[in-house]
């Protein structure tokens, strides 16, 4: 009889356990790219407390760590590093904010010193962060024009809740030098959703590093709060249940079939990867490697770093309280910082493995995320392959048929009032799926109208987006997911090939029936101007990149594609504000050469940046990527109408992208697999095979 094995939150909670005690040793890393540890992080503090580049103030009260990650070393000596060798020396990179000045500082924590301090004095700056939130409220709640915009319309001054916004950049010449945060205000009387009763027409914004406000206005123009009845999302506000489906869970009888030994995940002989969380950029993949399963037994570099580099989100209503609404969420909030724990049975299936992580707080005082990342083997009911042979040969029927399971790294980030479920998917026949779920609540806006008649809102009123609800409208909007893709495939040395399929046309009275037909014209490109793609349907392409210093037995250049999907490009006018700022998504695809800087296609500091910072600007260097180490991004983009099925909170809409072996391996590299067989399910299941016995004959 099958045994239960426990539930996987008694699982995670072994995890979470586990990586305490190991966090708590700083000696315990086994590998370059492992995040720092609590007792590193500590030690980091320490090294800054004991320097000039700490608050004249209280250790504790010192709110002035912006980022703290490890220092990656070098590429080339994390790729020179093996299991029993020393590990090169740990640091930490930490990005500090101290009376106005953004320095970014390097710890070394073998030596305990500080190794090099740089104050950056471009535009932009570091992600909002907790303390700064944490002070709005009793800045605002103290505002007396504020206060009488609340009074004015009759509000219980207890149930307003404030929501800090990043304010974007729009040249204003009053707002240059200041750190802005714009707050905007919802109400919750009678309800717990905190965004579906927008108290329209108010904006204050706030310069944080005066404590005080900068510009409040209010537009209310007699727009009304949203009502508060069928807002509420929560379980025990849902009455009746819609009849439930009965339970599904997937069963590992003999366990997984990965493994976790500190940060690298290891499936079987087909992958294996570093995995960390990153306070901005969230789960980080390094070093994933294939097996080049039945043929060598060799681990083959595909991908060494893949991560969301930024996150662009546009709103479309230009109108007063709307229009700076265009977030760069990766670089503005930090997509680790602001993740959310995994809930055990329903963000990840009951037979997932849970991962916490390390964190910096402003102060420098590590954070533990429970439940940061999940992982799990995922088996949906897929095929991986099959045929079935018609023609049978001596009368025999053949069909062979082999399940399909991947193994899936899951987290989610939510980013305000949206969550955004990002996927890494690792498939046995090669691929990587990277997929982006969208679901939490659409931003609403209040309006007058209750009932649109012609597309128009009451009085003609442009809406900017759909009436989801009486007296709310969703605002159009759009999601960008830009993915840094550093692929190594087969070694660093690669190159970019574009493979446009072009219609042939054939001569009349060739003697061929045909009047057409389309074939491939390979284009490597030479440099990073070659490789700004905008992607078309009707002037198709396959993207790749090669090793063309190897080739498979049949001279064919071992590849790995890039396979497009969740295709969405901007509308935006080019010289807009935002369209600077968002720059990195003029093209979908772009390669650069690889750069240790340039990771974050918004720009390192991107908090109200000018977009001088930005992979547009990288690529308009115009380097060689020719037998290179080249860098993919790709953008994953979502234009977002809303409709009345997203509210009071969205149904997932998912989207993702693919990179796929092209002549990597000699051939179908499951083809050694085995199918499922009856009686292996039989040693440890009571029933199996249901099979429903009805009269087809009647
Ligand atoms: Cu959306």
């Amino acid at each position: 009889m099958y045994t239960v094995m426990g539930s996987s939150s008694r699982l995670s909670y072994g995890f979470v356990l586990l990586l305490v005690c190991c966090c708590s040793l700083s000696v315990a890393h086994k590998h370059p790219l492992d995040p720092l540890s609590v007792g590193e992080h500590l030690a980091v503090r320490s090294i800054l407390a004991n320097s000039s580049l700490w608050c004249s103030t209280s250790t504790a009260d010192c709110n002035v760590i912006a980022s703290l990650e490890v220092d990656e070393p070098e590429k080339a000596d994390v790729k020179a590093w093996a299991p029993g060798k020393k590990l090169p020396p740990r640091k930490a990179v930490v990005v500090t904010r101290l009376d106005k000045v953004v320095r970014k500082i390097i710890v070394n924590l073998d030596t305990e010193e500080i190794e090099s301090s740089e104050v950056y004095e471009g535009y932009g700056g570091t992600a909002l962060n907790r303390y700064e939130v944490g002070l709005l409220a009793s800045i605002v709640s103290k505002y007396e024009p504020f206060l009488q915009s609340l009074i004015t319309r009759g509000l219980n001054l207890q149930q307003v809740n404030y929501l800090p916004l990043s304010p974007g950049w729009y040249g204003v010449p009053d707002d240059e030098g200041k750190r802005i945060v714009t707050v905007q205000v919802f109400y919750s009387n009678g309800t717990e959703n905190f965004y579906m009763r927008p108290i329209a027409g108010i904006s204050v914004q706030v310069d944080v590093d005066e404590q005080r406000v900068h510009k409040f206005s209010d537009n209310w123009q007699g727009v009304p709060i949203p009502g508060s009845q069928n807002t509420d999302y929560k379980l025990e506000a849902q009455y009746p249940l819609l009849p439930p489906l009965k339970i599904i869970s997937i069963e590992q009888p003999n366990g997984p079939s990965f493994t976790i030994d500190g940060y690298q995940i290891q499936w079987g002989d087909i992958w294996r990867f570093h995995l960390k969380m990153d306070s901005r950029a969230g789960t980080v993949i390094s070093m994933a490697e294939v097996s080049d399963g039945d043929e060598t037994k060799v681990w083959r570099s595909v991908m060494y770093k893949g991560f969301v580099s930024e996150m662009f989100v546009p709103y479309q209503d230009p109108t007063d309280d709307w229009y700076f609404k265009t977030y760069l969420d990766a670089g503005e909030y930090g997509l680790g910082a602001v993740s959310s724990a995994l809930q055990p049975l329903n963000d990840c299936p009951r037979h997932a493995y849970f991962l916490d992580a390390v964190l910096s707080t402003p102060s420098g005082v590590p954070m533990i995320k429970r439940n940061a990342i999940c992982i799990f083997e995922r088996y949906a009911g897929d095929v991986a392959w099959r045929h079935t042979e018609t023609f049978a040969i001596d009368g025999k029927t053949v069909t062979e048929v082999r399940p399909k399971v991947t193994l899936v790294v899951r987290m989610v980030t939510t980013v305000g009032n949206y969550d955004y479920l990002l996927d890494w998917e690792f498939q046995t026949d090669g691929p990587i799926r990277a997929t982006a779920g969208l679901t939490g609540m659409v931003m609403p806006r209040g309006t007058k109208t209750t009932v649109v008649e012609n597309g128009k809102g009451a009085d003609g009123e442009e809406l900017h987006g759909n009436l989801i609800s009486e007296n709310v409208v969703g605002v159009t909007h759009d999601h960008f997911l830009t993915y840094y893709l550093d692929l190594d495939v087969d070694g660093s040395e690669n190159s970019f090939v574009e493979s446009k399929m072009k219609t042939h046309h054939i001569t009349p009275n060739s003697g061929v029936p045909r009047k057409s037909y389309w074939d491939v014209e390979k284009h490597v490109a030479q440099t990073e101007a070659d490789a700004r793609i905008k992607l078309s349907l009707v002037a198709p392409s396959e993207f790749a990149v090669i090793n063309s210093k190897k080739t498979t037995r049949l001279g064919n250049d071992i590849s790995y594609r890039l396979v497009p999907g969740g295709t969405a490009a901007s509308l935006l006018d080019s010289a807009d504000f935002p369209a600077l700022r968002g720059a990195f998504i003029n093209n979908q695809i772009w390669v650069t050469q690889y750069h240790k800087d340039e990771k974050y296609a918004g720009g390192q500091y991107t908090y109200q940046s000018h977009g001088d910072d930005t992979l547009a600007v990288w690529s308009s260097r115009n380097r060689k990527i020719v037998n290179e180490d080249i860098v993919l991004w790709y953008t994953l983009g979502f234009h977002h109408v809303p409709v009345q099925e997203d509210f009071p909170i969205m149904p997932t809409v998912t989207g993702g992208f693919e990179l796929k072996p092209a002549n990597f391996f000699e051939h179908n590299p499951i083809l050694k697999t085995k199918p499922n067989t009856a009686s292996e399910f039989a040693n440890v299941f009571s029933s199996y095979l249901p099979r429903v016995e009805r009269s087809i004959n009647a």
